[in-house]
């Protein structure tokens, strides 16, 4: 077979070209926003379920870093009427110091629903976003609830 040097680089290029779009889109089933991939999955488990089948799909639990992030997971969920998720953050190492559940960076941006967070019961380690108001509430670990992965 013969085979040019143009003919590779136009191969080289070609394959090139189709590898930086599938980078750019995420892959199937994920938002593609501000650089950032979401995924909202539509079944419920506990807070470390959520963690492992984010981390299966090559990415962790969404965590909202700012009010832009907050702002473009809240459109996303309203535009699929999606139901109270999970988001990475918790204060399960140490009570009232919330901490992503992935990068274990310390939180700094919060939107808590007015009382939250309470800690109802002493056991609410976890953190979903109600879809009534879309703001953050502190939850028990083990509830079960939709979640959002981020990649
Ligand atoms: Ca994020
Ligand atoms: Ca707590
Ligand atoms: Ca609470």
């Amino acid at each position: 077979m013969m085979c040019s040097l143009h003919q590779l680089q136009v191969l080289v290029m070609i394959i090139s070209l189709l590898s930086s779009v599938t980078s750019r889109t995420c892959g199937n089933g994920w938002e593609h926003e501000n650089g950032r991939c979401y995924k909202f999955v539509r079944f419920r488990t506990n807070f470390v379920g959520a963690m492992y089948f984010c981390k299966q799909l090559g990415g962790g639990l969404a965590e909202i870093d700012d009010h832009n992030e907050y702002k473009t997971v809240v459109r996303l969920a309203k535009a699929r009427t999606f139901p109270d998720f999970y988001i990475g953050l918790t204060d399960a190492f140490s009570e009232g110091n919330w901490i992503q559940a992935s990068s274990y960076n310390f939180q700094t941006y919060f939107i808590w629903s007015p009382g939250e967070p309470n800690n109802n019961n002493r056991n609410q380690d976890c953190v979903r976003v109600r879809s009534h108001d879309s703001k953050m509430d502190d939850i028990s670990c083990s509830a079960h609830r939709h979640f959002v992965c981020e990649k």
